[in-house]
């Protein structure tokens, strides 16, 4: 009797660390053809080791780095309005991209700028934001911010411009607020195909004064990825990459200030989280007080909730930092801070 092999039962038979050439090829396959192989992996089930992946993507040939994404705020291009206004602009294109989320699993991903997530884009509350928007894809797609705009600033269906086709463009355009944490995505229909295929981002309202300053800022979107399109994700990780973090460790050293702007965008499933070892956090919802709301190491999200998370670590070591629905970190939503002394 053959078993269709499901993400769990995949999960199960410890196959993936074996990922990599054989591991590939065994999800790529999916259904019963790849019965086979779960059975004999079973009984290799290794319970002492950590999920992993063998190897590592091309981050040159994906075209990011979710390392460089952490750090990478994009300010736009800045001048001031007659009024006084500061004005920012970016230029993003929706376009069709594989990206390789696993050492040889490609995923055909529809993309902000060729990245997942898409740019982080931040200015400070009150700026004049623009942005303008062309459609390279080959399915019509939107930005829709979360925030304050007028209706047809939205970037839905049959609001404004409503859609945009391929190869016609839009320019998004309003006043950045509240302050906060935010995030767009894409609001074309079927939405949890669009968002789930790659269409997402950050986006950071600063406050006027700004925030205290830190040692370091680091942008962490979660999602996940449905490779063989049954509505259920089989990766999950932080800026796109599974295990990513725990290939290539944070590194930060003891009693310096961390800020985290931390989005959920996983599409398919309820909820996600975010827990961190051997430390606790002061958490900010949404962003949107400078005052802590809880004082915590774990928190949930669900789908375009987000939150600011400050901490600092007192000592020296490893820590991980994961998921704790725990069979996503498993999946690949894990990492690693790296606390040098
Ligand atoms: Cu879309």
């Amino acid at each position: 009797m053959t078993q269709k092999i499901s993400r769990r039962n995949f999960l199960s038979t410890g196959a993936l660390t074996l990922l990599g050439a054989g591991g590939a090829a065994l999800l790529s396959r999916g259904g019963q053809k790849a019965a086979a192989a779960p059975a004999a992996q079973m009984e290799s089930m290794n319970h002492s080791n950590m999920p992993g992946v063998v190897g590592e993507v091309d981050h040159q040939k994906n075209g990011f780095n979710p390392s460089d994404i952490l750090i990478d705020f994009d300010y736009g291009e800045v001048s001031t309005l007659p009024s006084g206004q500061t004005l920012r602009e970016y230029n993003i294109a929706a376009v069709n991209k594989n990206v390789e989320i696993a050492p040889g699993i490609e995923f055909p991903a529809w993309t902000y700028n060729g990245r997942i997530p898409g740019p982080t884009i931040r200015c400070t509350e009150g700026d004049h934001i623009r942005i303008n928007f062309s459609n390279g894809s080959t399915h019509p797609h939107t930005m829709h911010f979360h925030g304050v705009h007028p209706a047809e600033m939205d970037g839905v269906p049959f609001n404004g411009p409503g859609v945009i086709p391929p190869s016609q463009s839009f320019t998004y355009e309003f006043d950045a607020e509240p302050f906060g944490l935010h995030q767009y995505h894409c609001h074309a229909f079927p939405l949890a195909r669009h968002i789930a295929k790659g269409l997402y981002g950050a986006f950071i309202i600063d406050p006027k004064g700004g925030r205290p300053p830190v040692d370091h800022e680091f942008v962490m979107v979660m999602s996940g990825f449905d490779v063989d399109f049954d509505d259920a994700n089989d990766f999950y990780a932080v800026n796109a990459i599974p295990f990513h973090f725990d290939q290539h460790p944070i590194q930060i050293r003891v009693g310096e200030t961390v800020r985290i702007y931390l989005v959920n965008m996983l599409e398919f499933d309820l909820i996600n989280s975010f827990h961190l070892h051997a430390n606790f956090f002061n958490y900010y919802p949404t962003g949107t007080s400078l005052t802590p709301s809880e004082y915590t190491d774990t928190v949930m999200q669900t789908q375009a909730q987000r939150g600011i998370l400050e901490f600092s670590y007192k000592f020296p070591g490893r820590y991980m930092f994961h998921a704790h629905n725990t069979e996503f970190a498993e999946l690949g939503w894990t990492g690693h801070f790296e606390v040098l002394p």
